[in-house]
Parts: C-alpha cells; sequence; structure tokens
C-alpha cells in the first residue's frame, strides 16, 4: 500500500465494522489516516495490526490534541457526538462526518435511502430483492449487513441502504435518488435530548433527495421539502394518486396503486398489517425508481420474512410460539401485540424486558391488557416495565412474573398457556445488558422453546 501524502490527514474513530471499512477505502484512496477507539481492545484491532501495521492505532481515552491533527473525523455511529472529546474537537474546527457521507460522495449508481424507528431492515431487504428479480446489479447494506463504503463498486447499478440516525448525524449530504422515513416512534432515547433530536437526525435522510417516499398514516414521515421534489405515499388506507395502499376487491383486500389492485393481501407470506404497511413502501420505493411491478409483486410473494421478527418457531399443546426479539423498542412490541393479538384466537404470553434505552413503555399498557394473559418480564429494565404495565396486577389484572432467564421465561410460559395461545418473545428493549445481540437472545429464547418436552 503507498500513502500519497496530501493536505488531508482524518482519524476513524470507532474501531469496529464500519471503522474498518473506512481504514480499507482510505488505505485504497492512499489517503493518510490514524484511527482511535475509547476501548482498550476495539473488535477489529487484529485485522487492523495485521493488514495495515503501519497505521497509527489510539486505545483508550479520546486525546483531544491527538484527535486536532486530524482536518475530518470519521466517527463510528456507535459513538454519540455529544462525547466530550469530539465536541472540543469540532469547537476546534476538526469537521465531524461519518462512512455514509463518504459512501454518498463516491457513489456512481442512484440510491435508495431507507430510515426509520422500524422496518428498516425488512424494508431494505425487500426492496434488494424486488431490484435483483427485476435483473438490476444491486449491492443493498448500511446499518445492515455490509458497511456501506464496502458496498462501493463501479458494476452497481444501483444501491439499497438500510441507515440508523446514528449513521445520519455524521451525513451531510446523501443526494439519495429517492428516500425514506418509514415511521417514528420513540427510540435510543438514551442518545438524544428527546423525540424532535431523533426526528431531525432521522430527517436528514431527505438532503438532496431528488424524490421521497411518505408514510401517509405517519405525520412525522413527512419531509420539509418543496412541491417540486417528486412525493409518493404508502398508508394501510385507500391510495391516493401517488399512492399506494389497500383496496377491497372481489370481497378481498389487495395491495394497490393509484386505484388499481396489485395482488392480492393473502398471497403476502409474512404476516401482520405492519408487514402489509412494509409491502407498500417498498413498491413505492421500487417504482419510484423505475422498477417494473410484475418482478416486485414475484419478490414479495417469494419473502418470507427475516429471523427474529415476529418469526413464527413451532406449535406446542396448541400453543405457538414466535421470536420477535428485534423489537428492541415500543413501536415494534407494539406492532406485534397488536398484530398477532388480533390474529390468535386466544391470548399472548408475553416476554418483554432489557435495556430500554430511556424508553417511556406507558403506550403498552392497553395492548397488553387487551391482548396478553400474562407478561414475563426479564433484564434490567423489567421494574421499570412492570410500572408503566400498571404495578404489580398489571392491567386488568394481567399477572407480571419477574424471571431471571429466557428459559424460564419460556417454562413459565409453557406452563400457563392454553389452546390457542401464542409465546411472543417481544421485548420492547434492546438486549445488551443479557446478550450479545438481538440475534442471541432469538437463538436462546428458540432454543428454550426447542428444548420443551
Ligand atoms: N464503542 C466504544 N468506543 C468506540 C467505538 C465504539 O465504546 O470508540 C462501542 C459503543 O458502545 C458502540 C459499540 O462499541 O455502540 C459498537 O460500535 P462500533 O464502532 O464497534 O460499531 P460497528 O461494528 O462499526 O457497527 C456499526 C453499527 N453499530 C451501531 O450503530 C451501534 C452497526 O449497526 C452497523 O451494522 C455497522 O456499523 C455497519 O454499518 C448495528 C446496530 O445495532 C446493527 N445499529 C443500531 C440499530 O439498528 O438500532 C443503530
Ligand atoms: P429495523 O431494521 O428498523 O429495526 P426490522 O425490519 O428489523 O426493522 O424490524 C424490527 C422490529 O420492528 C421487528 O420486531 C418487526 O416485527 C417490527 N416491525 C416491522 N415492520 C414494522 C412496522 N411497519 N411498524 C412497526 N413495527 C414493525
Amino acid at each position: 500500500m503507498s500513502l500519497i501524502a496530501t493536505d488531508h490527514f482524518r482519524i476513524v474513530v470507532g474501531l469496529g465494522k464500519s471503522g474498518m471499512s473506512l481504514v480499507r477505502f482510505f488505505a485504497r484512496q492512499g489517503i493518510r489516516f490514524a484511527v482511535a477507539d475509547t476501548r482498550e481492545n476495539p473488535p477489529e484491532l487484529a485485522t487492523i495490526r495485521e493488514q495495515f501495521p503501519q497505521v497509527e492505532v489510539r486505545c483508550g481515552e479520546l486525546d483531544v490534541d491527538f484527535l486536532c491533527r486530524a482536518d475530518e473525523l470519521y466517527v463510528s455511529p456507535g459513538l454519540a457526538l455529544a462525547t466530550p472529546a469530539l465536541q472540543q474537537a469540532a469547537v476546534r474546527g476538526v469537521k465531524l462526518l461519518g462512512d455514509i457521507e463518504l459512501f454518498a460522495r463516491h457513489a456512481k449508481a442512484p440510491i435508495i435511502a431507507i430510515t426509520g424507528s422500524n422496518a428498516k431492515s425488512t424494508v431494505t431487504t425487500l426492496v434488494g430483492e424486488m431490484a435483483a428479480a427485476a435483473g438490476k446489479k444491486v449491492a443493498v447494506g448500511g446499518n445492515l449487513g455490509t458497511p456501506a463504503l464496502e458496498l462501493l463498486n463501479d458494476d452497481v447499478e444501483l444501491y439499497v441502504l438500510e441507515l440508523s440516525s446514528f449513521q445520519l448525524e455524521t451525513t451531510e449530504q446523501l443526494n439519495a435518488e429517492v428516500a425514506t422515513v418509514l415511521n417514528i416512534s420513540e427510540d435510543h432515547m438514551d442518545r438524544y435530548s428527546g423525540l424532535p433530536a431523533y426526528h431531525q437526525a432521522k430527517h436528514r435522510i431527505f438532503r438532496g433527495a431528488r424524490q421521497v417516499v411518505v408514510n401517509r398514516q405517519d405525520g412525522l414521515s413527512r419531509p420539509l421539502i418543496g412541491e417540486q421534489v417528486p412525493c409518493w405515499t404508502f398508508g394501510l388506507n385507500k391510495p391516493d394518486f401517488k399512492g399506494f395502499g389497500l383496496i377491497e376487491e372481489g370481497g378481498e383486500k389487495h395491495l394497490a396503486f393509484q386505484f388499481e389492485a396489485l395482488m392480492p393481501v393473502r398471497e403476502l407470506k409474512v404476516r401482520g398489517a405492519h408487514n402489509q404497511a412494509n409491502a407498500l413502501a417498498a413498491l413505492a420505493l421500487g417504482h419510484a425508481v423505475g422498477l417494473p411491478f410484475a418482478p416486485m409483486l414475484q419478490a414479495l410473494r417469494a419473502f418470507t420474512g427475516l429471523a427474529h421478527r415476529c418469526q413464527w418457531l413451532r406449535e406446542r399443546a396448541g400453543v405457538s410460539y414466535y421470536d420477535d426479539s428485534k423489537a428492541t423498542n415500543v413501536g415494534a412490541a407494539l406492532a406485534a401485540i397488536e398484530g398477532l393479538g388480533a390474529d390468535i384466537a386466544g391470548k399472548l404470553l408475553l416476554v418483554a424486558g432489557g435495556d430500554g434505552k430511556g424508553a417511556d413503555f406507558s403506550a403498552l399498557r392497553a395492548p397488553v391488557g387487551k391482548h396478553c394473559r400474562a407478561v414475563l418480564l426479564l433484564g434490567r429494565d423489567a421494574e421499570l416495565l412492570a410500572q408503566a404495565l400498571g404495578g404489580e396486577d398489571g392491567r386488568d389484572g394481567v399477572p407480571l412474573i419477574r424471571v431471571k432467564t429466557l428459559d424460564e421465561a419460556v417454562q413459565k410460559a409453557a406452563e400457563l398457556a392454553q389452546d390457542g395461545d401464542a409465546v411472543l418473545l417481544s421485548p420492547a428493549c434492546a438486549s445488551l445488558d443479557m446478550f450479545k445481540n438481538f440475534e442471541e437472545r432469538g437463538r436462546l429464547f428458540a432454543q428454550a422453546v426447542e428444548a420443551l418436552s
């Protein structure tokens, strides 16, 4: 690797997956850079030492003087911009940017950019599959899967990016061909001063967008843009002239565009009203970039959903078990409780709790009262959740049972469940207080379910 001396010197802050993608990018471009991470032993330390031994890496507490040697800091989405050392560097004139900003500057193909509090991964995956079915050379990643910079390739015809609010905070101008905020509900309140700050971060996705997609049923998804920017809409109500929605035809519900039915909802393999909204959002995004309907509908029919998102696991003694470990916020858990609760003959045994990220759980109280037979509470914020659900007996006398492990939760739920009920892991919380990530939490839940005699 040759390092061409230029005036520019960058520091990558955070040596995880996105940090390593920046390292590879700067090395490829011959740009001078160094790396810092607040952890003594960041995840990619061994990789960088082996592959880029000449790169300076500083681990442990951030040193402001060191950071100020750079003209630009490329900060991991995992690190709050409010971190004092980063703020001090910013005050001294250093720019704080991120991997997505760099991606946007170098991408040569159109970008479909997707954010929202929930459904990002599902819609991103769906749009990727629609584009592939339409024969496009498509690259899919971002917050989901492959870091954005590793997708850059001259052969790519279309990029589909899932973006988190953290990634958007360090993105100045994305210039997407089409951008959307799928929905907004409270999340990551441990990183934001409140909903307005979180909303503002998400809406940076619209900077420079040539078209936008808006959720007709969520006013917070609507950008403040001029009327000259084409705006497509989606929602579970009747579509409008520029919109995707649901209509009744021949006695059954159909996904529809404008006033025309596209396909019966029953042909979707994914369940719940929220997944119908996701299908409509994906159609709107695909339509905006000119994908034909036939391959888009073919991809929708084939889609069986992602793991750990309301995923059916098994049936035992008349009781179904669902893994919704990815429900790391209240909005996602609400969608599962209301969607599944309305769908089953019996009641739900809900397994919830974990790291609540400062959320207000009170919106769960009414649906839990309506749909749950009992709630099994675990994790760091179990007591906060219990209080929000109405104290010891919960609302309408729904028992709140404290458990220490997922095994215990599954055992107790199986004992209490009646014929026609469903046991649902939908924690409304992040997993990091007890597990490596939401995938591990989901896997352990599935193992406990499998182990039931
Ligand atoms: N950390 C430190 N010091 C540092 C840097 C990081 O303590 O100097 C800690 C923080 O607690 C941080 C964690 O390490 O949260 C992970 O940071 P990282 O830099 O190692 O993260 P990456 O491996 O680069 O992963 C990031 C995204 N992680 C976060 O936003 C927390 C990944 O999203 C993303 O897939 C990846 O970049 C590639 O783009 C994960 C995620 O949880 C899946 N995202 C959140 C979500 O979906 O809710 C936003
Ligand atoms: P994200 O990437 O935004 O976290 P996912 O597609 O991984 O989104 O889904 C996360 C959680 O949100 C899952 O529990 C899933 O069942 C739920 N979910 C999916 N679509 C919606 C929606 N439209 N509204 C609310 N919750 C949803």
